[in-house]
């Protein structure tokens, strides 16, 4: 909270009385929200069509041992119906999805409702004659196009349980999530193109299931029409499939608590874990908070720059702007590609109303220098927004005067893969904004900050300390994929009868919140999740290393970077290329967005006598923040200290 952080901006008067919550209506319905959840979330689970009513709203247990958590149970619906179906009539020929390539001069498609639901309905066709039904499930390995959309919307209608794995993710880590939700079929490309290069992700799958089980079948979509290697007995052509496919597929009756996706998202310990969503819960709060969150509007053209292998794609570029009518912007490439203009020239030519990003990319783009914004027309802008990490005023400061004009309010959203939507956020027509500050709790969001080492609620402002949520919301995580104990201690046994975010939380004098970013050992690389424990079992499954200790550095770019120590196996040289082939080797084990940043040679750790490694000295080195190192005489040999810090890589 500096002083460039001080200053406030209340929303436009234009905002204040057109929005669809105004300051005064944000606190009647959050009141509402509180004092009677089971009367407001029955009123605003009507914005989704029922093929049968509920009758009970909620059936929660947030008790370690026993956690359960039920929205709507007893009813029923389609999510892709509402996604698609119900907006037939009075927008068949409306644009659902805009599709910007990456090379712009492949020139852009706009899919309306219609081709929509027919293009849906053949991948549901094709889908169902490979076997798949409702509750099997499907992993979605693909590019940035339309056919990803049909492809999770196609489970949707079939009952069929998705999990998408983001494109930049390896071999090794696309085997694992299919193996770990036993998946029937995967859905990828021949090739991935961003940023004019182009990633082989049929050969990258072709090496994922050769470690799967042999019954694993692969639906393959021509993106580029490269030349792929080919299985006849596993592998099928897409675009061959859909020509004679119908174009009409009856959505299945699914039960509101049936699960929509799984997908896997990095903790601070083991194996990724593989988040759970629901339909109905979900459904209702990605359309609830997509509407008024980004305060959209008929007729508005919506653009989320996130990709859909990662939850802010799922929630904000397909299921909450579908259900809620929207035209969704699709893009395929990056922000730097052909040059560092490439997002506004799409505002321009798409004239683009909400844009929502990370505080990365706006960081990366701000280094960029202005002339790249000021050289397009992005009058048509009306609300920026951001998600994925802290911003910093800096950048926020930037997005709001150099992108926005100082004219769009900017929504500094903070959710989570766990949450489904939005948890906190100002709203535009409602709340000032502080530049990095997440403000508010959406509606039925219950913020407690608690005293990390006491538990204790910490009442009254300002407060500082860890942040949890003390009553469920139709958009949490159910479980997690074949572990329910794991869900209950990840979540749930810190810090008894609540969810703990595992986030680090302020409140400021005003009531506001900030979030100040992980309190476990989950680092935050351009926007990505990444445990540590991840980079290190990769880092320790080559033969020249020993052992080795992750953690994050701040990164001007990145948010957070990747320091690495490694210790070497004995007889084994440190040099310049074993540090490089360590690097691809993390490349190759987890994918690019692990790459490590820096790789210190570390002779010895600091330990403890009981050999548990201190990672809080680890993380102040890294920090360049070793004054402050605290207690180090728990250590077995405090000289190990000394040589990091002689030897550090961020200087
Ligand atoms: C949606 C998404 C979740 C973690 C979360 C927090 C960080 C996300 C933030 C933010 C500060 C924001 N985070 N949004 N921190 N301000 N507006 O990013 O999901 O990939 O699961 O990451 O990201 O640390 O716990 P996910």
């Amino acid at each position: 909270m500096s002083d460039a952080s001080s200053k406030t901006y209340p929303p436009s008067a234009d905002m204040a009385a057109n929005a669809h919550v105004s300051a005064e209506k944000y606190e009647e319905m959050y009141a509402a929200s509180i004092a009677d959840p089971e009367g407001f979330w029955r009123r605003e689970a009507q914005r989704i069509d029922w093929i049968k009513p509920f009758s009970e709203v909620k059936d929660i247990d947030f008790t370690l041992g026993q956690v359960k958590i039920n929205w709507f149970a007893d009813g029923a619906l389609n999510v892709s119906a509402n996604c698609i179906d119900r907006h037939l009539d009075k927008r068949g020929d409306q644009t659902a999805i805009i599709w910007e390539p990456d090379n712009p001069d492949e020139g852009a498609r706009h899919i309306s409702y219609r081709e929509l639901h027919d293009e849906t309905c053949r991948m549901a066709n094709i889908l169902r004659d490979l076997g798949v039904a409702k509750g099997d499930r499907v992993v979605i390995y693909m590019p940035m196009i339309p056919e990803a959309a049909y492809a999770m919307l196609a489970c949707a209608r079939i009952g069929a349980i998705h999990s998408i794995v983001f494109a930049g993710f390896s071999p090794d880590a696309l085997a694992a999530r299919v193996n770990g939700c036993e998946a029937k079929v995967v859905v990828t490309a021949d090739f991935a193109p961003r940023g004019g290069k182009a990633t082989p992700l049929k050969a990258n799958a072709d090496k994922a299931l050769a470690q799967c089980d042999a019954s694993v079948q692969c639906l393959v979509v021509r993106r580029t029409g490269d030349d792929v290697a080919w299985d006849d007995s596993r592998d099928r052509d897409y675009n061959v499939l859909a020509k004679d496919a119908a174009t009409s597929c009856d959505p299945v009756t699914m039960n509101a608590e049936d699960p929509l996706f799984i997908l896997y998202t990095s903790g601070s310990t083991g194996q990724p874990k593989g988040v759970v969503h629901s339909s109905g819960g979900y459904l209702v709060y990605a359309a609830m908070t997509h509407e008024i969150t980004f305060d959209y509007h008929d007729g508005d053209i919506y653009w989320c720059t996130a990709d859909v292998g990662w939850v802010t794609g799922h929630s904000y570029i397909v299921y909450g702007p579908l259900a809620n009518g929207a035209t969704t912007l699709m893009f395929e490439g990056v922000p730097t590609y052909p040059d560092a203009s490439r997002f506004w020239q799409v505002c321009e030519k798409h004239k683009v109303n909400q844009f929502y990003t990370a505080p990365t990319a706006i960081r990366a783009l701000m280094g960029q220098g202005d002339h790249f914004v000021e050289t397009c027309d992005l009058s048509s802008l009306k609300l920026l927004g951001t998600v994925g990490e802290p911003i910093n005023p800096e950048a926020w400061n930037w997005y709001h005067e150099v992108v926005g004009k100082g004219n769009c309010p900017v929504v500094d959203t903070w959710w989570q893969t766990e949450t489904g939507g939005h948890m906190m956020t100002p709203l535009p027509g409602a709340h000032a904004m502080k530049p990095g500050a997440a403000m508010k709790p959406f509606f039925g969001v219950q913020p407690l900050v608690l005293d990390p080492t006491s538990g204790a609620e910490i009442e009254g402002n300002p407060a500082d300390g860890v942040l949890c949520i003390g009553e469920s919301w139709p958009g949490q995580m159910r479980t997690i994929w074949g572990d329910h104990a794991r869900f209950e201690k990840t979540y749930f046994s810190d810090y008894e009868g609540y969810y703990f975010t595992g986030d680090g939380c302020k409140r400021d004098g005003d009531g506001d919140y900030w979030i100040t970013g992980r309190v476990d050992d989950v680092i935050n690389v351009s926007g990505h999740r990444m445990g540590t424990a991840e980079v290190e079992s990769a880092l320790v499954a080559h033969d020249k290393v020993a052992e080795a200790a992750v953690v994050g550095y701040p990164h001007d770019i990145k948010g957070q970077g990747i320091y690495c120590y490694v210790t070497l196996m004995s007889g084994e040289e440190p040099s310049e290329e074993l540090r490089k082939e360590l690097r691809d080797w993390v490349r190759n084990e987890i994918g690019p967005i692990a790459s490590p940043d820096l790789i210190q040679w570390a002779p010895g750790l600091p330990k403890t006598r009981s050999g548990k490694i201190m990672r809080r000295i680890l993380r102040k080195i890294a920090e360049d923040d070793y004054g402050t190192l605290g207690d180090t005489s728990t250590l077995a040999d405090p000289s190990v200290v000394d040589d990091l810090i002689g030897n550090r890589m961020n200087k």
